[in-house]
């Protein structure tokens, strides 16, 4: 069969280039540990207080020592729920002192929420019926504005926490 020069040169590279994207893929799945999430924890989304992180008293921040803290969130329409404070009232702003390793663990009782606090590497979708989680360190003082990222309803906007990191 007579190939014209420019299609070996075409199969050439079409080929060169499916290796190399291979390659890349590989090196990032066998050596950079990157893989799709596969831990997937389910949850009733009708009664998220069946599960123990998600009653009234684990929501919000815990302390667990040691620098090490896991916010307990239920996300529904339009509003994040951190629990409440002494006063009973709903609680808005978590703060964390600079250097904190934070474990989130988001959930929604209705519809699709995001969970982004912003300028960090955090950005979770919160889909009812799971529990999105992500753990990560924050060593850069400053307040993090939490928003959904994910167009929720006619409130959307509203739908906002503070996490605030102090020195
Ligand atoms: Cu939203």
């Amino acid at each position: 069969m007579h190939l014209h020069k420019y299609e070996k040169i075409w199969l050439i590279f079409g080929i060169s280039s499916l290796v190399l994207f291979l390659a890349i893929l590989a090196y990032g799945a066998f050596w950079k540990g990157t893989h799709p999430q596969s831990h997937a924890e389910v949850i009733d989304p009708d009664n998220v207080e069946a599960h123990e992180s998600f009653q009234p008293e684990h929501l919000g921040l815990n302390d667990m020592g040691d620098g090490q803290y896991v916010v307990n969130i239920v996300a529904s329409a339009f509003n994040y729920d951190l629990g409440k404070d002494d006063d009973e009232k709903p609680v808005n702003t978590i703060r964390v002192p600079k250097g904190s390793t934070i474990l989130f663990q988001v959930t929604s009782t209705d519809v699709v929420h995001g969970f982004n606090p912003a300028g960090t590497n955090v950005n979770m979708m919160v889909e009812p019926g799971y529990v999105s989680s992500y753990e990560t360190v924050f060593n850069k003082p400053g307040t993090y504005t939490i928003v959904c990222n994910e167009y929720c309803g006619i409130g959307h906007h509203m739908m906002h926490a503070t996490l605030e990191v102090y020195e």
